[in-house]
């Protein structure tokens, strides 16, 4: 467990990369972690953390996966809860390359997804119901194009959702990038559809 608190410190320290560490971590844990997972990207909110495994291989090769853990209320161990893993992404599209939490919304980036183009990217929302965090939508840009990589950078508090695409043609040229902001929408009486709605756009 010491192994994970590390991890919080060099991430918060920029000290990386800690690739080797986690495995080993994932080892101790029994999450089905092996070297080639790449646990690079880290996040936390209250006791609950989420790690990206950007080089899972299931279900497909380098498709990617992300780690929630939750922290003992007993010796305050941060203890594997749940696996993360789209069922339709890609090969190669390393979801999880990006993360983040907040309360009990989670999001994770895919940003070499090929759904719409190649490697235009995506993102995954989750939502916590209970103790489960069953996936809630994909998120994609509007004007997704092939190599812009959205889902590089995942930002998520409240009812928003910032992704980034890096290498989008904005309106500064070619791959100057842009980022999207989309807005929890929740129906009154029902929640069918999209949950989120894209609504602006910058760069
Ligand atoms: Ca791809
Ligand atoms: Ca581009």
């Amino acid at each position: 467990m010491q192994t994970l608190r590390t991890l919080f410190v060099c991430s918060l320290l920029g000290i990386g990369p800690v690739t080797v560490t986690l495995a080993e971590e994932a080892k101790i844990l029994d999450i089905n972690g092996k070297l080639g997972d790449a646990f690079d990207y880290v996040a936390i909110s209250g006791d609950t953390a989420i790690v990206g495994a950007k080089g899972n291989d299931d279900p497909v090769p380098n498709g990617g996966a992300a780690q929630i853990f939750v922290r003992s209320k007993g010796e305050g161990d941060w203890v594997h809860h749940q696996k993360l893993a789209p069922p339709d992404v890609n090969n190669e599209s390393q979801f999880g390359k990006a993360v983040a939490i907040s309360g009990k919304f989670a999001i994770g980036g895919a940003l070499e997804d090929d759904f719409k183009f190649q490697n235009a990217g995506s993102a995954y929302t989750y939502e916590r119901t209970g103790k489960n965090w069953p996936q809630r939508e994909k998120l994609i840009a509007s004007d997704a194009a092939a190599g812009d990589e959205f889902g590089t950078s995942v930002a998520i508090s409240g009812d928003t959702a910032i992704v980034g695409a890096p290498r989008h043609d904005g309106n500064k040229g070619k791959d100057s990038g842009s980022l999207y902001s989309f807005h929890e929408h929740r129906p009154p009486l029902e929640r069918t559809g999209n949950l989120y709605r894209q609504r602006c756009k910058c760069g």
